[in-house]
């Protein structure tokens, strides 16, 4: 999130699309409910579900699943064709007035730049590129040059008007009307918006697309970076946002650094050459990167060798992402695998060939609290343990309460959590099994093997006299980072070198174990509730990567002179001879050696410091592989046929062989209904801790599928009755929950109905259930490979 849950109290409009917060945060709706309650915030709710969440809504929007560029682009229309749009912010902090290449154009929904080769479209970027004299980018501060993204985007998004808009995703006119109405009214300096998403927006082929179009609308309404805006990722398991800080991505190493390409980047050298931008934060890449490999290998690292570059793994530049492993296995090229802490056997896409593909695996190791599915998955119903020749391992692990250790919510606030309990039987920490399983794999190397000195020379020290865990301290301050000399612990990233001289595992975390002053304790321990601004951001509570900031883009809630916006929401502020801050600012406002402050013209045009313009983007030159702009497709699986252009789905959606392949085809009559896999509050995920829970199984046990009251009628089905759910990977039978959550949508005059299938559960646990997951298909979006489980294809008929 750019901003806090405890931020939400400042905002005047919610606009709550593809995320259901009374279910899955029900802390969100405390925030929230203050924002309502003592502002009179409004709440828009954009859910093809009339969910809990809606239920609190002053504006309900239902749309199709897979319908929301062409929801979020309407709304863009709107604002630019009736000027409610925030124009001093637009001019100023976004990409606005940059002239782009003149080849650039949407060719019938498509990109220029378009390739097919061997079945496969890909896209050369050249024609996405700004103009430039030299290195500096022609701009037209009058926004009104042909080339200008300003007018490219009014073009891009004048195709979405509003009943075009509406015959697509079924949203009835008149509401829609109400959503944007409503929603561009903040667009006023003095006014917040606040974007709140998640999996109803990524999981699509083309979610990140999705998740860009949320970010173009807040920054035409100049929504970013201010107290009560942004755009808020409400993200998912508890330590997710702690899992892709710390690179467990197979793309990433830690603090999203690019992991070394095994083409590209022969050496350390080249590495840095081709990868660190001229401008902009990321210009401070090699202190990061030499940080992290001296935290990783310590002495060992030194100029002389590239500070050990060789010894991290070079990715091939091909897909090894969730579904590509899966489409590996089944190929027989992965041999081994630790299902560490996840249980794919109900949480995968196409379930059943996930399931069947485990078979052909020599060993796998899973480290969990329970016998999952995934465990379990050889003596899974249907099938005979004899044949499966796979050697299973189950570790036992410690629950969250039964060790100690960070971690880091969607506010981006690392807080370190203590051991209550101590875990039963055998049980023991995930980080004593990682420990003590490395020690094992080095004490084998040290007898011989090929390419031993990355596992050698691994720093591995962090034995505790006296005690069966490792020292976690020891490693929480080796990624907090330290100078190399005198181990003394960093407070911030701004003093990492490339040198050697400093070691640092995560450079975004410098800070969370620097001893706080006052509270004597490191930082991520701090429980001090005092907020002296009275806008809900507690600099004293625990920390908030990067640097303790609380709102990242800060300077954009000043105007250029730097005057904030709106003075009740004041983050930063130049007072004509200083910067006055309520948070920490999000740029170049005090030189480093000499302390004086830096006047606002400066960072007036770097105020988007990670990006290499220093501006927000309206238009991606660079970053996404499927274009520079959200354009509308249609799910993989769809009802119908593509209104926008000529292409059905987004041509770069990445696809798998095998029987990973199996999809329907557009409109089938074989599977009328549009399914999609949403969650409940009573079940978390897989179901694994949940339906081991006899409170919880109790009180939800059994898996259904929720229809609205005219497909039940038409399908002869009351409440309670078993039916059959059928896709193109599987067919599932679960109990009928028939509620005017769902209810048919008008689209291009035609009806059509929604399955809703929640996902919690398999055949293990207290109150085993049909996986959801047994229909879903293996499609993905091409920059993160996320599945598309909100929208695809079923029947449905009454067992
Ligand atoms: N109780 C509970 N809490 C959880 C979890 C859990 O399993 N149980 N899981 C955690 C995890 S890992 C995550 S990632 C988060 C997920 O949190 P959410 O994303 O809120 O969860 P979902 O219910 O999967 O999806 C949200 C909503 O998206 C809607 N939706 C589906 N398709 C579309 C679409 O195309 N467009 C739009 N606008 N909306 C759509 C669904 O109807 C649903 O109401 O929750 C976390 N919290
Ligand atoms: N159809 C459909 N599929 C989905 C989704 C959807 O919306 N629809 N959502 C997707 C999303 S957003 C996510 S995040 C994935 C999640 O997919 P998974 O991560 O595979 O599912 P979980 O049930 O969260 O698995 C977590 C496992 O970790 C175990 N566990 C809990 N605590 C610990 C611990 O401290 N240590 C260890 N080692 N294990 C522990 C639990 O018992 C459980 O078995 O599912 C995805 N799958
Ligand atoms: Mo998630």
């Amino acid at each position: 999130m750019t901003n806090s849950f405890t931020d939400y109290k400042n905002t005047d409009v919610f606009l709550i699309i593809g995320a259901n917060p009374a279910e899955n945060h029900p802390q969100v709706m405390r925030h929230m409910g203050r924002a309502m309650a003592e502002r009179g915030a409004k709440v828009i709710v954009v859910d093809p579900r009339f969910t809990k969440t809606a239920t609190k809504a002053n504006i309900y929007a239902p749309l199709r699943p897979g319908t929301d560029i062409a929801f979020l682009y309407g709304i863009m229309n709107y604002a630019l064709e009736n000027n409610l749009y925030f124009h001093d912010y637009v001019a100023n902090y976004t990409n606005a007035s940059y002239l782009v290449s003149p080849e650039y154009a949407l060719n019938e929904g498509a990109f220029s730049g378009l390739t097919e080769k061997d079945g496969k479209f890909s896209y050369d970027t050249t024609s996405w590129q700004y103009q430039k004299d030299g290195d500096t980018i022609r701009k037209d501060p009058s926004l009104q040059n042909p080339f200008c993204v300003f007018q490219i985007l009014k073009n891009q998004v004048a195709r979405y008007d509003i009943k075009t808009v509406c015959s697509i995703t079924g949203t009835p006119e008149d509401v829609y009307k109400k959503v944007c109405d409503l929603y561009c009214s903040t667009g006023k300096p003095d006014k917040a918006g606040n974007l709140i998403y998640a999996m109803g927006i990524t999981q699509h082929t083309y979610g990140s697309q999705n998740v860009r179009a949320t970010a173009m609308l807040q920054l035409l309404l100049g929504n970013i970076g201010i107290a009560g805006g942004g755009v808020n990722a409400q993200r998912g398991e508890s330590n997710v946002q702690g899992s892709t800080d710390q690179g467990i991505l197979y793309h990433l190493l830690t603090g999203y650094l690019g992991s070394p390409s095994a083409t590209a980047h022969a050496n350390l050298q080249e590495y840095i050459e081709k990868e660190t931008p001229k401008t902009g934060y990321w210009s401070n890449k090699p202190k990061f990167l030499i940080s992290m490999l001296k935290a990783w290998y310590g002495d060992k690292a030194n100029k002389e060798n590239d500070f050990c570059f060789d010894y991290i793994p070079k990715h091939d530049g091909k897909d090894h992402s969730h579904m590509a492993i899966y489409e590996a296995m089944a190929a027989g090229t992965v041999k081994g695998y630790f299902a560490w802490g996840q249980n794919p056997a109900v949480g995968g896409p196409n379930a059943l060939a996930a399931r069947s593909a485990l078979e052909n695996l020599d060993w796998m190791v899973a480290v969990d609290l329970f016998e999952t599915e995934t465990a379990a998955f050889w003596k899974r119903p249907g099938v005979n343990p004899a044949d499966i020749k796979t050697e299973v391992f189950l570790l036992p692990t410690a629950f969250s309460y039964e060790k100690e250790g960070t971690v880091a919510n969607s506010s981006r606030w690392i807080q370190w959590r203590w051991k209550a309990v101590e875990p039963p039987g055998q049980a023991k920490s995930d980080l004593w099994i990682a420990y003590n399983m490395f020690k094992a794999i080095r004490k084998e190397y040290q007898s011989g093997g090929k390419f031993t000195d990355p596992i050698n020379n691994l720093v591995w020290d962090y034995d505790m006299p006296g005690h069966d865990e490792p020292d976690i301290i020891k490693i929480a301050n080796e990624m907090n980072g330290y100078v190399v000399g005198d181990g003394t612990i960093l407070d911030s990233f701004a003093k990492l070198k490339d040198d050697g001289t400093t070691a640092c595992g995560i450079w975004i975390y410098a800070g969370y174990m620097f001893v706080d002053p006052v509270a004597k304790v490191p930082a991520s321990q701090r429980r001090d509730r005092e907020d002296k601004s009275g806008l809900g951001l507690f600099p004293k509570w625990t920390f908030a990567w990067p640097v303790n900031r609380r709102i990242v883009y800060n300077r954009n809630s000043a105007d250029p002179s730097g005057r904030p916006w709106d003075p009740k929401r004041m983050l930063v502020s130049w007072d004509g001879t200083q910067w006055v801050n309520n948070d920490v600012p999000d740029f170049g406002f005090k030189d480093a050696a000499t302390g004086a402050f830096i006047t606002p013209d400066k960072s007036a045009v770097n105020s988007f410091i990670m990006t290499t313009e220093g501006q927000g983007r309206l238009f991606a030159p660079t970053g996404m592989k499927d274009g520079p702009l959200p354009e509308h497709y249609e799910p993989v699986e769809s009802p119908v046929k593509n209104a926008m252009g000529k292409y059905q789905s987004n041509p770069l959606a990445t696809r798998y062989k095998g029987d990973f392949a199996r999809l329907a085809e557009t409109a089938s009559p074989d599977f009328p209904y549009i399914g999609t896999t949403p969650r409940l509050v009573e079940h978390y995920q897989s179901g694994a801790v949940t339906r081991n829970c006899p409170t919880l199984a109790e009180i939800q046990p059994e898996m259904f599928a929720q229809i609205s009251l005219s497909l039940a009628n038409k399908l002869g089905v009351k409440p309670g009755d078993w039916v059959l759910v059928s896709s193109a990977r599987g067919e599932i039978k679960c109990r009928a929950n028939v509620m005017p959550v769902v209810k048919p949508l008008q689209v291009a005059g035609k009806e059509l109905e929604i399955v809703s299938l929640p996902w919690h559960w398999g055949y293990q646990g207290r109150v085993p259930g049909a996986s959801a997951n047994e229909l879903s298909p293996a499609v993905g979006d091409p920059n993160t490979m996320i599945p598309e489980s909100k929208a695809f294809l079923v029947n449905i008929r009454k067992a």
